[in-house]
């Protein structure tokens, strides 16, 4: 195999465990806690949880490792989209694994939980584990989006599991993953399958966070590579000073990604899709915002700036969503083959003209061509717009253009508008993991491994006080059921884990909202630059702006 330089220099890199980790794994006991209880709904998630709920928060520390002596056949499933560290929480979990047993076997599910129901996997050894230690990407046993969810599948997995003699399963996702590993670990619980499911936190997104999970991992990572690519537009753009750089980045429904690289590299504006849905802003309103920026720098002789989008953001513009829903309903049916078949764009305008509620109509006569016809493009297989698609850097930027015309025929000066166009997401997901993500990731698995071994079951992998260095990092683990409430999904009540959206009366977002008028004037631009792996522990090991201020840092 062709190794990188990096590459090589990373697989020496030694992972730091938590503290109270560090004693080896016979010196590694259980502190158990206080009984837990779910955020809300607390009797229907223990009606439907009755031998999963309402157990310990517990807690690792230092003294006699007293778990039974019992021959672990672990198997390991990535699931979701990729986040950097997944490699280093599979390295974790075989290290503990193996140091606690060398018999003990792990088994790497194939392409996400589909390999579990396909009985498609590898046996994980040395050999193979050492190409991919604190590597980015999930390809050492890929990943998958099928979700673990019916009752069917989940007696096709306790099948696969007696096959092979599994004991238990680490399942590594976000929050529907670990929902649905609560719920696997209830099946297994109830049919004495002798099995039990421990979740790992992952999400780039950072929306699988709660007063006991202070951060997914990957959202570390990501948002540093992003937040260097940011910081390079922006020192490029005062170089040249010519363009206004519209870029949108990943992060699904939640701006935390976004918020993280405006925390990081101070733009001229940043849209947070939380607020946008508070204030129920209109998209002129946020084309409005956008300009007043363009137009005071304008005035100052400064024709360039960067706007950050986040990814979901239009799906929180009130009239965008009743503009989907109307299109959605418009195409439902046969009706899209008759849409299809109108012979030319006119047409088809037509068609949509006497379909849609006026002011449906008259969000849509706003959007760029480009973007009208992509709403009647890209669909899913249900026939739904895939709001995710829109081109939203491009929808902001042409609605700010009109905007500019029509304050410039107003008599406003407004300067020279060129714009360009970015979308992060992809760059930032299988990056090498940062010495957080790597340290936090591998310290997930070893924790996971010791939870199994201790014999517990339907518990988060819990690894807290993250903005502390590794060494006073708290290991110990948390019944996901407590993180549940009820939400309505799909036209059903389901027991769900809750997401975290941006918190308006959170540190990060008042950071922000503290500075942001002098940063949509201004040029105060902060160039984070590359992610280091090796130097100074202050450069090397700092974790994200969210995590401080969240902790008051
Ligand atoms: P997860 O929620 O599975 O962690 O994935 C996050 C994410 O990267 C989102 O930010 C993005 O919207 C989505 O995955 C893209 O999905 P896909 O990889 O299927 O294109």
């Amino acid at each position: 195999m062709n190794l990188s330089p990096l590459q090589k220099a990373r697989y020496e890199y030694s992972p730091k465990l938590p503290g109270m980790l560090r004693h080896g794994i016979a010196d590694i006991c259980v502190k158990e806690g206080e009984a837990t209880q779910s955020v809300a709904d607390q009797d229907k998630i223990s009606a439907l949880f009755p031998n999963t709920y309402g157990k310990k928060e517990i807690t690792f520390q230092k003294g006699q490792n007293t778990s039974p002596e019992k021959k672990q056949v672990v198997g390991v499933i990535l699931s979701g989209g990729q986040a950097p560290g997944g490699h280093n929480v599979v390295c974790g979990l075989y290290d503990a694994l193996k140091a606690t047993n060398k018999d003990n076997v792990l088994y790497g599910f194939k392409g996400g939980p589909s390999g579990l129901l396909e009985d498609d996997y590898i046996i994980l050894e040395d050999e193979y584990i050492d190409q991919y230690r604190n590597t980015g990407g999930f390809d050492i046993i890929g990943s998958g989006r099928t979700k673990l969810e019916t009752q069917e599948q989940f007696a096709v997995a306790a099948e696969v599991c007696k096959k092979h003699g599994i004991t238990a399963i680490v399942i590594i996702g976000g929050d529907d993953s670990n929902t649905n590993a609560a719920v696997l670990a209830e099946y297994m619980a109830a049919n004495n399958t002798g099995v039990q499911v421990i979740g790992c936190p992952k999400t780039i997104d950072g929306d699988l966070k709660n007063e006991d999970i202070e951060a997914s991992f990957g959202f570390d990572t990501a948002t540093k590579t992003y937040s260097e690519l940011i910081g390079n537009i922006e020192r490029d753009c005062n170089s040249a000073k010519k363009y206004w750089h519209f870029i949108k980045v990943m992060g699904r429904s939640a701006s935390h990604v976004a918020l993280e690289c405006a925390l990081e590299t101070q733009p001229n504006i940043c849209l947070i899709s939380e607020e946008v849905a508070e204030k129920k802003m209109s998209l002129s309103q946020i084309a409005d915002q956008i300009a007043d920026s363009v137009v005071k720098r304008a005035e100052k002789g400064m024709n360039f700036g960067v706007v950050i989008i986040p990814e979901g953001v239009v799906e929180f513009v009130p009239e965008f969503s009743k503009l989907i829903s109307e299109i959605n309903e418009l195409l439902a049916g046969s009706k899209a083959a008759e849409f299809n078949a109108l012979p030319d764009w006119d047409a088809k305008y037509a068609f949509i003209e006497k379909g849609l509620t006026s002011e449906s109509m008259e969000v849509f006569a706003i959007l760029p061509q480009s973007i009208q016809q992509q709403l009647f493009l890209d669909r899913d297989p249900h026939g739904n717009v895939q709001v995710s698609l829109i081109e939203s850097e491009k929808l902001f930027s042409a609605l700010v253009g009109a905007k500019l015309a029509e304050r410039k025929a107003a008599g406003t000066y407004c300067g020279k508008y060129a714009t360009l166009h970015h979308f992060f997401g992809y760059e930032g997901r299988c990056a090498f993991p940062s010495n957080f993500d790597a340290d936090y990731c591998y310290s997930l698995g070893y924790n996971a491994f010791m939870l199994i071994q201790y014999g517990y079951t339907g518990y988060l992998s819990k690894v807290s006080n993250l903005s502390k260095p590794a060494d006073e990092w708290v290991a110990g683990g948390m019944p996901i059921t407590k993180m549940m409430n009820m939400e309505r999904r799909h036209g059903e009540d389901k027991p769900v884990i809750r997401k975290a959206l941006v918190e308006l009366d959170g540190a990060p977002f008042k950071y922000f909202e503290a500075h942001r008028a002098e940063w949509a004037e201004n040029t105060c631009y902060t160039f984070p630059g590359a992610i280091q792996y090796f130097g100074p522990s202050s450069v090397c090991d700092i974790t994200t702006r969210t995590l401080a201020l969240e902790k008051g840092e």
